[in-house]
């Protein structure tokens, strides 16, 4: 195949970039104007395009690929025709009868979606598309684009985390004609002084302070939480993932002091005994004044909840500061929890996970609704009212082989406005429990601080 300046040129005889004066949507004046949709009367280009754009594609193939409509979508369905990856059709509006789908096509909830871009400026038509198709539980997995403006757009989403790849930028174009005589070197320069003057510049929003964050969370656990990453300069959680009670308490001891709550499953420790375990757990949090969280994820109607809240061996309300719970059961069966501040499960880390994006949305609503919650277990963004808590962190490793699936501190607080990680192995299998710790307080607090 011919290279790609080549195919540049044959793209421009179709008219795709016309010089001169145009008023754009936005009322701006730009001395040139895109339009791609000519490419799709071509075949041959057509079928060009699509090649090229699928060499932009990572190496893990995505499972479905969508183009944005209209323009994209021939480029979406040659892609698709090359690849044989599925297609599937995002609607501009969804029908007023029948199924009022959104998206069209055959899809299963969970799979990765590459989407289709005809030109990206501001990136606002692509913001819109995506929560749309990710509602349907589907993971925007990255975005290709024939022609990138230059305006922002494709940073603003390269910001929210999505990997845009694209196959021509405005200035590259504009040098392949300059080239090949087609335009002058001064219409290459007014063109330029306009992608330069017009670049819509964003500021990377600032995430709320823990002091800021005191004045939204009045949950008495969520305040106790927030005063200690203040005062020890942590947002740090170690999840205890140990089977006995003296490996429990020699860990608690050891990363005590870096921590702001330790996580609890008592239902592991094998020789659990109330005042074996609990007891002596109780002082060394207060010594090293840390909360304790009983990662039990209830499940159930509250009733039962209820009883496996305060009875058993476990007898988890007269200890846990902090408890997980699904809300799987609805609201009410949250109210029992009347001891502790519930970190509700919204999503989980774990690969082929169910909480996709509609869940997450439905399990938001029921978190926010309840007093007694005070944040989520999530590695999305959650809404401000509720705190993020985010498991699957660690600073060496991608995955365990057994389904979980990591991100290091500084992109959960970059990408995610995380509030506190939740580190296990990171720590608990290192050789020095205690310098893990440290460490990972560290890289915690600094990328808290970075994203404010
Ligand atoms: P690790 O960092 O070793 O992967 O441990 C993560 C801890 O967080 C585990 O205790 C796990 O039960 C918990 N967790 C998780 O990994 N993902 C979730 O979605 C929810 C969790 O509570």
């Amino acid at each position: 195949m011919e290279n790609k300046k080549d195919f540049f040129l044959e793209c421009y005889q179709l008219g795709i970039i016309k010089f001169g004066k145009f008023t754009l949507k936005s009322g701006i004046e730009s001395p040139f104007y895109v339009d791609l949709r000519p490419l799709a009367s071509d075949a041959k280009i057509l079928k060009k395009l699509g090649h090229y754009l699928l060499q932009l594609v990572s190496n893990a193939q995505p499972e479905l690929i969508c183009g944005v409509p209209y323009a994209a979508l021939p480029m979406a369905t040659a892609m698709a025709l090359e690849s044989e990856i599925p297609l599937i059709i995002k609607r501009k509006e969804a029908k007023s009868y029948g199924t009022k789908k959104l998206i069209e096509g055959i899809f299963e909830k969970g799979q990765s979606c590459l989407v289709v871009e005809d030109v990206i400026t501001s990136g606002k038509s692509l913001l819109e598309t995506i929560p749309e198709i990710e509602n349907e539980g589907i993971k925007v997995s990255e975005i290709v684009v024939v022609l990138d403006r230059e305006q922002g757009g494709k940073e603003l989403l390269e910001e929210k985390g999505y990997q845009v790849r694209t196959l021509f930028t405005i200035r590259e174009a504009c040098q392949i004609l300059v080239e090949a005589g087609k335009i002058t070197e001064e219409e290459q320069q007014r063109i330029e002084d306009f992608v330069k003057g017009n670049a819509i510049t964003f500021e990377k929003p600032k995430r709320k302070s823990y002091k800021e964050k005191l004045a939204i969370h009045s949950h008495s656990k969520a305040q106790k939480l927030l005063q200690l990453a203040m005062e020890k300069e942590s947002n740090l959680i170690a999840s205890a993932d140990v089977v006995t009670t003296a490996e429990l308490l020699d860990f608690a001891e050891k990363v005590g002091p870096h921590i702001v709550a330790l996580k609890t499953h008592a239902d592991i420790i094998t020789d659990f005994d109330y005042e074996k375990t609990i007891v002596p757990l109780l002082d060394i949090a207060q010594k090293h004044r840390f909360l304790l969280m009983e990662d039990r994820k209830f499940a159930d109607i509250g009733s039962t909840q209820e009883l496996q809240y305060s009875y058993g061996i476990h007898r988890i309300s007269s200890w846990a500061d902090l408890i997980t719970s699904q809300v799987i059961g609805g609201a009410k069966s949250l109210d029992f929890f009347l001891n502790s501040g519930v970190i509700s499960i919204i999503g989980m880390s774990s690969e082929g996970t169910l909480t996709d994006a509609n869940y997450r949305a439905e399990a938001i609503k029921v978190a926010q609704a309840h007093p007694n919650v005070i944040g989520g277990v999530s590695q999305d963004t959650l809404p401000e009212d509720l705190l993020l808590f985010t498991p699957g962190v660690n600073i060496d490793i991608q995955a365990d082989g057994k389904g979980q699936q990591y991100n290091s501190p500084e992109v959960v607080f970059s990408k995610l406005g995380t509030d506190f990680i939740i580190v296990g192995r990171g720590i608990y299998k290192a050789e020095d429990a205690e310098q893990a710790a440290l460490q990972y307080k560290i890289a915690g607090w600094n990328a808290y601080l970075e994203n404010l």
